[in-house]
């Protein structure tokens, strides 16, 4: 199977298991349990019918480092993918990145409304807990307690919603913007990065691999989360807003300090191979079983969407 099969093999089983999560299969709740419609369908909106299913890909393949199969992963790598989603509804919201479209489709404030947009992502955020408490994830307790504590701090103050706030603080409160390489690469560690290096480190809990494994995948979800933003940031300054599936050219529009305002165009893409390469470099303790990580390291270097 080549690279791009094996991404779209665990994007199609990625998208069936939320499909089960979210409820979208409604005909399984009746009465008193089944949720209400515009949410269900709103949340449905969010979840389903786009992305790349690149976190739950980081899951599924450092699981398979520690021989585990593919469906023993993938509630979990659903669960990521359920906080990735809440991310992107809400940040796509009028208050904070004000943002139409969406994996070439409106918003989900867009479709439906605000209001609706805020519960959709408030479920999901729960739906992700609820899912990695249950024993299908794995029968040992003190393994799920791991992952729900691990994606906890990833996605919270001290990950993703911290990086949030920084960001948004940077844009609406100019004095506290971030100047310095540093600084950004503090933010966005925190924004992008925590949830990409979580879901990299979610595979050797499940395999519950050794602390040197377990530190090796670390070092590659925090090389890769770089590459991933820098080529985001490349994305936003030369892609076409049709290929990309959302607003391009938004960070100069707002005057934004990143990686590539800061460095220019040909350092950031120098800055993306290094990284790039000690991303592969973090892999070397795992020898050929690590080829498919080797190749979505390349994969996120060169995206174009
Ligand atoms: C609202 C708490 C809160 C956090 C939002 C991740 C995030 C934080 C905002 C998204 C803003 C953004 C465009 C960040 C750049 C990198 C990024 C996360 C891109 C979107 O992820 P992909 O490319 O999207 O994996 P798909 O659609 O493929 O899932």
């Amino acid at each position: 199977m080549t690279f791009a099969q094996r991404l779209d093999r665990i994007r199609g089983l990625t998208e069936a298991r939320l499909g089960s999560l979210v409820g979208a299969k409604t005909e399984r709740r009746e009465g008193h349990d089944r949720p209400p419609q515009r949410l269900l369908d709103a949340v449905g909106h969010a979840t389903l019918g786009g992305g790349k299913r690149f976190r739950p890909f980081l899951v599924v393949e450092s699981a398979a480092l520690f021989g585990l199969p593919e469906r023993e992963a993938l509630d979990t790598a659903a669960a990521i993918e359920c906080v990735h989603c809440y991310s992107l509804a809400h940040d796509d919201l009028p208050a904070m990145d004000n943002d139409a479209v969406r994996r070439g489709l409106p918003t989900v404030w867009k479709a439906f409304d605000e209001w609706t947009a805020i519960l959709a992502g408030d479920a999901l955020l729960t739906v992700a807990f609820e899912t990695l408490s249950k024993p299908e994830v794995h029968p040992r307790p003190e393994v799920r307690l791991e992952l729900i504590s691990g994606l906890a701090r990833a996605a919270g103050m001290a990950g993703m919603v911290g990086g949030q706030a920084l960001d948004l603080e940077a844009e609406r409160l100019p004095r506290t913007a971030p100047t310095t390489l540093e600084e950004i690469l503090h933010l966005q560690s925190l924004k992008t990065g925590a949830l990409i290096r979580f879901a990299c480190e979610a595979g050797a809990i499940l395999g519950q691999a050794e602390p040197e494994a377990r530190a090796a995948l670390h070092r590659y979800g925090k090389e890769l989360g770089l590459a991933f933003q820098i080529a985001d940031d490349l994305l936003d300054a030369e892609g076409d807003a049709a290929t990309v599936g959302k607003a391009v050219s938004k960070d100069a529009a707002a005057g934004k300090a990143t990686l590539v305002s800061l460095m220019g165009r040909d350092a950031a893409r120098t800055e993306l191979k290094r990284v790039e390469q000690a991303a592969v470099d973090a892999l070397r303790l795992f020898g050929a079983r690590a080829a498919t990580l080797i190749e979505a390291a390349h994969f996120v270097a060169s995206r174009n969407r």
